[in-house]
């Protein structure tokens, strides 16, 4: 099982998308195991766009992202990042493919929604910065587990 860190920006909550963003990994069968909302102070975010921070965009994306309630979350499955990389699209939400959040919901390359971790290493270093406390992280067992996945295949 792989986790990943999922951040849903401001503009999901200014447009009233928090529901149907988190129902939508939800109902794909990715287990939510940590989740919070709060208005994140800059330097914070800074940390979190710390490899952007050359970028002409990056004191705007800052801005952007410290201006309103960011819900984070952690999300557990099979091959997780992947999968939340695929629903959520292409950067510029009016190139993302229909069917993803981007895609779907979004018309705009900076107010793009949602930020899903790219790879192992940025997911294990996102989550150690939003989420620093084991106790925020919830260990446990969905009863769909075995209908989600195929028990003999693919979780032995
Ligand atoms: P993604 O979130 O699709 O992985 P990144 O990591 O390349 O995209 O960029 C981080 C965030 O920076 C994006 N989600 C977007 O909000 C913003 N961003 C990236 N490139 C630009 C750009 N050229 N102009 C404005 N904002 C940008």
């Amino acid at each position: 099982m792989e986790r990943t860190l999922v951040l849903l920006k401001p503009d999901a909550a200014q447009r009233g998308l928090v529901g149907h963003i988190i129902s939508r990994f939800e109902t794909k069968g990715l287990k939510l195991i940590a989740l919070k909302m709060r208005t994140f102070p800059s330097d914070h975010l800074e940390q979190h766009y710390e490899v952007h921070k050359e970028r002409p965009f990056f004191k705007n994306l800052v801005g952007f992202m410290s201006s309103g309630p960011v819900v984070a979350m952690c999300l557990e499955g099979k091959d997780a990042i992947k999968v939340v990389r695929q629903m959520v699209g292409a950067t510029n939400s009016r190139e993302a493919a229909p069917g993803t959040i981007r895609g779907d919901y979004g018309m705009s390359f900076s107010n793009n929604l949602v930020h899903a971790s790219d790879g192992p290493d940025t997911a294990k270093s996102e989550m150690a910065l939003w989420f620093n406390d084991e106790a925020e992280i919830s260990e446990w067992e969905p009863a769909n587990l075995g209908w989600t996945y195929n028990i003999a295949e693919e979780l032995s």
